[in-house]
């Protein structure tokens, strides 16, 4: 397999001016007739010929400069053009016609059909499945896009920038051409074509210009756009005033596709996007999907700056604006909390995202820096490493530099960049010459992997009244990087006192060891550290039980404060224990805390995830693991039943629905009281379950209720389940809830194992392979988010999986390769799960016909 590396990177040899494209849309056979005008490009030889990129394509002809062309080579990939006019050396106009087949297109990579109507995908590399092309981030052209259809199955022809004109056509076709005035990569073009309906709304910006705001979507679904629109308008207003960018565009649009891989992209001014993220009503989406939906359209559209106005100059520099643009969404949605303790539960979450999902992979066989220096398929680097520790990253210049430097950071890296596609560099350099600082050893987090240690020794000398702090850092050999330097690390830190004397302050670890000496302690003080989770470190310190107690208590850092009570668990549920008297007290004094929020209450009686008891283990028994995390839930729930009790009556939120943050923080708190009541006793409560199930007129409750009868295995689950599926049988994104519950459901004595539940799942009527949501929602939330259900010692769950990856692997290679990584971390499994796993690994690596996608992964993970 062929690997592309980082440093062999080499400016282009030819670049593009304008582009025209004319599309006629055919789901059988559409034809793209383009226009290229080609340039001689930075790296340019005399004589060199040029390359273009096409995949699946039928070629038609070729012409240059308006004759035709034969001097020219086809091969699986390319289309190489030889014997150029002038050697290549003056601009030449390139004109190609070929043909693709969208119908059929599974891979939704490219240009396909879904319900019937055309939508697009290019990034990474998609636009080579619709064109010969210079498929690379750093060519950006002007674009001009002509779409023709037949004009009653295909009314609405979108494309990227204005609308410059509308024809009809003969035989009932009609046509639409599109003008976009920037230049931008091909990755970030797109068309959708078909029976849309939008909803639109103008806005006045900054500067005073006036702006369209569409959501496309189809006629059906319009009622469920509202709260995208409002989050859109939200977004842009919020980047005006905290980064001080305003929309380009005269219309930005939103389109809504039910198949697709990704949550949403942010094709220039045509964002299209998964249907789950931009649907929703309270009916049919609950509090988590509104924050959703908040969250990723303004993803997309903050990318508008970071990622379209400046790019990427290769693939291996994509976290250059996926880590920053998500750095700015959790800003812009922690913000949209209203208020601090809303702003510390956002980060709470996004923390428990990254330890779960990111360390494991930065611990793994396809560990990467957060820039990869080498990869097979760039469509396996879209990870969480890439998006969420490089969005830790770009946090750590805001917390090193603080809110205003790294203001002035960013104004300095528009200001040298706008329009051009650049690197990670690029925006160190920003950073540090904005600033005057040296940013030398910040560096390394862009080129080492692996999740930093830091570990903690503490000295109090009582005659000298002095606490002494010595921080070493460490990072274990991986990916092929044997030797780690030191990182940067800013630690954010606190001694708490009982006088409450201490300022927090900010520790710079630059060094493999620091020590600092605090002067004037009359006492010995608890150490709050890394506040706010100020850096994505491992924190290694041997804290004393009292000191966790009394921060648990006390630390006025939100994140601490949570972070103490989940060590305090994680060491008893990992020693095999129940919850000790103290701790009990120490969960019943925060849920009876009348002053704490809700949504804090929730996250501090939630227990650490199984993925993240198992990277505490040298050898994860997974069963053992789930026994001893549920036995302790379950001893939460049964003490504190009163107190669970209370909570359910005092978090009711009477009156009409409403999505505010304070009622959907009462909403998680009521629904994780109702869950460990019936972990208590499900006979006692499961008939109140059953109420709310019925008489709730909020998706938040009535699937908070299902979720609690179907997980502690009650029998009155399966007709609720069976009530649920007929009430919301027309809508897809409800159904694919129904799915994943049942397929996530951790195992239950004498109830049908999940395995054979998710078998039958999977030949239900409604299931689709070719869907992606249906299929994550199914075999990716069995597999992946499921462990007790599918670590099983006979291996079975184990079969499916390779099962699955070897059946999507011939419709999607993107979505099977995500299942693939399913069995990543083999080698830290206990006997006999890691011989089972090892062998379903290998079935799939001896399997004729892998993909790139799903090749790649697993041979890493057998290594
Ligand atoms: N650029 C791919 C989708 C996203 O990160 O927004
Ligand atoms: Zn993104």
């Amino acid at each position: 397999p062929h690997s592309f590396r980082r440093l062999e990177y080499s400016p282009p040899t030819y670049t593009l001016g304008q582009v025209a494209l004319d599309i006629a849309l055919d789901p059988a056979h559409t034809i793209v007739k383009s226009r290229l005008e080609v340039l001689p490009g930075p790296h340019h030889a005399a004589d060199a010929p040029l390359i273009l990129q096409g995949e699946e394509l039928e070629f038609v002809s070729l012409r240059v400069n308006g004759e035709v062309h034969r001097q020219f080579e086809l091969s699986p990939g390319f289309l190489k053009i030889l014997a150029l006019p002038d050697g290549g050396q003056k601009a030449f106009i390139v004109e190609i016609i070929c043909a693709c087949a969208p119908a059929t297109n599974t891979s939704l990579m490219g240009l396909y059909v879904s319900n019937g109507n055309f939508f697009t995908q290019c990034e990474a590399e998609g636009f080579r499945k619709i064109t010969y092309f210079l498929d690379r981030p750093d060519v950006m052209a002007r674009y001009r896009v002509t779409l023709r259809a037949i004009e009653a199955d295909y009314p609405v022809l979108l494309s990227n920038g204005n609308l410059i004109d509308t024809e009809k056509l003969p035989n009932g076709w009609h046509l639409a051409t599109w003008e976009d005035p920037f230049p931008k990569p091909s990755y970030l073009f797109a068309l959708v074509a078909g029976k849309l309906e939008c909803l639109e709304e103008t806005i006045t910006t900054s500067s005073g210009a006036t702006k369209l705001l569409q959501i496309w979507v189809e006629p059906a679904d319009l009622k469920k756009t509202r709260h995208a629109m409002d989050s859109l308008i939200a977004a842009i207003h919020w980047d005006e005033k905290r980064f001080g960018l305003e929309l380009d565009l005269e219309r930005f649009m939103i389109v809504a596709v039910s198949d697709f891989n990704m949550g949403a992209m942010e094709n220039k001014g045509l964002n299209i996007f998964n249907t789950k993220f931009i649907l929703a009503q309270p009916e049919t989406a609950t509090d988590a999907d509104f924050a959703n939906i908040e969250s990723v359209v303004a993803h997309e559209y903050f990318h508008n700056w970071t990622g379209n106005r400046v790019t990427c100059r290769d693939w291996f520099q994509l976290s250059l604006k996926e880590g920053l643009t998500v750095f700015r969404d959790q800003e812009f949605s922690a913000d949209q909390m209203g208020s601090e303790s809303g702003r510390a539960v956002r980060r709470i979450d996004d923390v428990r995202v990254l330890r779960q999902l990111q360390f494991p992979e930065d611990a793994g066989p396809m560990a990467h820096p957060i820039r990869p220096d080498e990869y097979e398929e760039i469509n396996n680097f879209y990870t969480v490493t890439v998006y969420e520790k490089g969005a830790e990253v770009v946090r750590m210049y805001q917390t090193l530099l603080g809110v205003e430097g790294f203001r002035k950071g960013m104004d300095l890296y528009f200001q040298r960049h706008d329009g051009h596609a650049v690197t990670c560099d690029d925006f160190l350099a920003a950073m540090a010459d904005a600033n005057g600082r040296d940013l030398s050893r910040f560096k390394y987090w862009y080129s080492q992997s692996g999740t930093p240690k830091v570990h903690v020794a503490e000295r109090y000398d009582a005659s000298l009244q002095q606490y002494h702090l010595t921080l070493s850092q460490s990072c274990t050999p991986g990916d092929g990087q044997t030797l780690k330097n030191a990182f940067h690390i800013p630690l954010k830190m606190r001694l708490l006192t009982a006088s409450n004397d201490q300022a927090e302050q900010l520790l710079e670890l630059t060094q493999e060891n620091q020590t600092w000496v605090f002067e004037g302690l009359a006492e010995r003080p608890a150490l709050s550290l890394n506040r706010g989770f100020s850096a994505p470190i491992q924190l290694k310190f041997a804290q004393s039980q009292d000191d966790l107690m009394h921060l648990f208590f006390a630390d006025d850092d939100a994140f601490n404060r949570w972070e103490s009570g989940q060590t305090l668990a994680m060491q008893l549920i990992l020693d095999n224990h129940l919850p000790d008297s103290a701790l009990i007290d120490a969960y019943r004094h925060i849920l009876t805390d009348p002053d704490l929020d809700p949504a804090f209450k929730e996250l501090a009686l939630s227990l650490p995830a199984e993925s993240y008891l198992y990277e505490q283990c040298v050898e994860v028994d997974p069963q053992h693991i789930h026994n001893a995390r549920r036995a302790f839930r379950h001893a939460v729930a049964s003490e504190l039943r009163l107190e669970w009790a209370a909570l359910y009556q005092q978090m009711q939120t009477p009156g009409p629905f409403s999505p505010d943050a304070v009622s959907a923080a009462k909403r998680a708190l009521k629904n994780c009281a109702l869950n460990m009541l019936l972990e208590a006793d499900p006979l006692i409560w499961a008939p109140m379950a059953v109420n709310q199930y019925q008489t709730a007129d909020n998706m938040t409750d009535r699937y908070g209720a299902l979720a609690a009868l179907v997980i502690c295995g009650s029998k009155e689950a399966q007709a609720c389940l069976k009530d649920f599926y007929t009430r919301f049988e027309g809508d897809t994104l409800v159904i694919d809830k129904w799915f994943a519950l049942q397929a996530s459901r951790p195992p239950v004595k004498g109830a049908q194992s999940t395995l054979e539940a998710v078998q039958q799942l999977r030949q239900h009527a409604a299931f689709k392979m070719n869907n992606p949501n249906r299929v994550r929602s199914v075999i990716h939330a069995y597999c992946l988010n499921n462990p007790a259900s599918f670590h099983l010692a006979d291996g079975s769950g184990y079969v499916f999986w390779a099962e699955a990856v070897l059946a999507l692997n011939a419709v999607n290679p993107q979505i099977a390769a995500r299942l693939a990584r399913g069995l990543d971390r083999w080698r830290n499994f206990a006997q006999p799960f890691q011989s089972q796993m090892l062998a379903a690994l290998q079935r799939v690596a001896t399997s004729p016909g892998l993909s790139a996608d799903v090749r790649e992964v697993i041979n890493k993970a057998i290594g």
